[in-house]
């Protein structure tokens, strides 16, 4: 059976946490903007991170790192449509990262099974439309606002509460706009509208998402508040590029915690990882 196939049904369920590997195809991400810009560099990158063993590409034209101006439409439908559609056309299971209806839309209709919508249908509420017409599967993650003012938002009394009640609120708008309750997954958004200190409560507390009765996924790969915890001497961070044996055992915690995947950038380490705790817990 090819990968995409494994989601005609729904979500698949497989006997330890999915790995969705991360192909930006954006010239400013924080991590690889730039690496993977032309079509064919960034169905190269998926294809590698395929090999390497990863069950979904996560397929994104709009970078969300702090302070990122966003591509007009037609840009970022003009960087990931391509890649969707020769990735698709080979079997392969493709997510669609954007928080537009039009590059939802276009994303599906090139053959993405998922719509990965960082802004959870705050952005544009007709994505919740386009999923649902699509019968696709939806993850709405934890999010308070555009790059350019979301760290404004990163104030909260207990983060863990909050990020469940507001990701409780997306769920209801996405089922009552007609997605498929079945394919529903939530992220907690580590880093958007969040300190380092709300990412690590975040991820010591996963449990606690566990009540919104849907597969959870976290993305913590590289993102800055591993680049302030292994800062060398001199404060600097280390440089994203050289975060990922930190984030191994991010990926182990998460796993260990039950999550449904990882959204990662390297896949080799975390699904090595995944199968350790897998191997671990018996059930594999
Ligand atoms: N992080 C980024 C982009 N998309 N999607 C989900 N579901 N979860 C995340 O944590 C997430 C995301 C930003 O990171 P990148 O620039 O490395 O893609």
């Amino acid at each position: 059976m090819s990968d995409r196939a494994l989601w005609s049904g729904g979500l698949p369920v497989l006997s330890r946490p999915l790995v969705m590997g991360v192909v930006n195809v954006t010239p400013d991400s924080f991590s690889d903007g730039g690496r993977h810009q032309t079509t064919a560099a960034a169905v190269a990158h998926a294809l590698a991170l395929r090999e390497q063993g990863a069950d979904l590409l996560d397929i994104g034209g709009e970078s969300t790192r702090p302070g990122a101006t966003r591509p007009l439409v037609a840009e970022e439908l003009d960087r990931v449509v391509p890649v969707i559609r020769a990735l698709a056309a080979d079997g392969v299971a493709v997510s669609v990262d954007t928080m537009r209806h039009e590059v939802a839309r276009a994303g599906l209709e090139a053959g993405a099974v998922l719509v990965n919508d960082v802004s959870g249908g705050l952005a544009d509420p007709l994505v919740l439309d386009v999923v649902a017409e699509h019968g696709a599967s939806y993850v709405a993650m934890h999010w308070r606002g555009h790059s350019t003012v979301m760290q404004q938002h990163a104030s909260y009394d207990d983060v863990v509460l909050e990020v469940r009640a507001e990701l409780s609120q997306r769920l209801g708008a996405a089922r009552q706009a007609g997605v498929d309750p079945a394919r529903l997954v939530v992220d907690p958004g580590l880093g958007f509208a969040k300190t380092a200190t709300h990412n690590w409560e975040l991820l010591r507390r996963l449990k606690e998402l566990e009540s919104l009765n849907v597969p959870i996924l976290v993305g913590s790969s590289r993102k800055s508040f591993l680049g302030s915890l292994l800062a060398g001497p001199d404060g600097s961070p280390r440089p994203a590029t050289d975060r990922e044996d930190a984030n191994v055992a991010l990926t182990t915690i998460a796993a260990i915690q039950g999550v449904w995947g990882v959204r990662v950038h390297e896949v080799r380490a975390s699904l090595d990882a995944i199968k350790v705790v897998s191997r671990w817990r018996g059930t594999t």
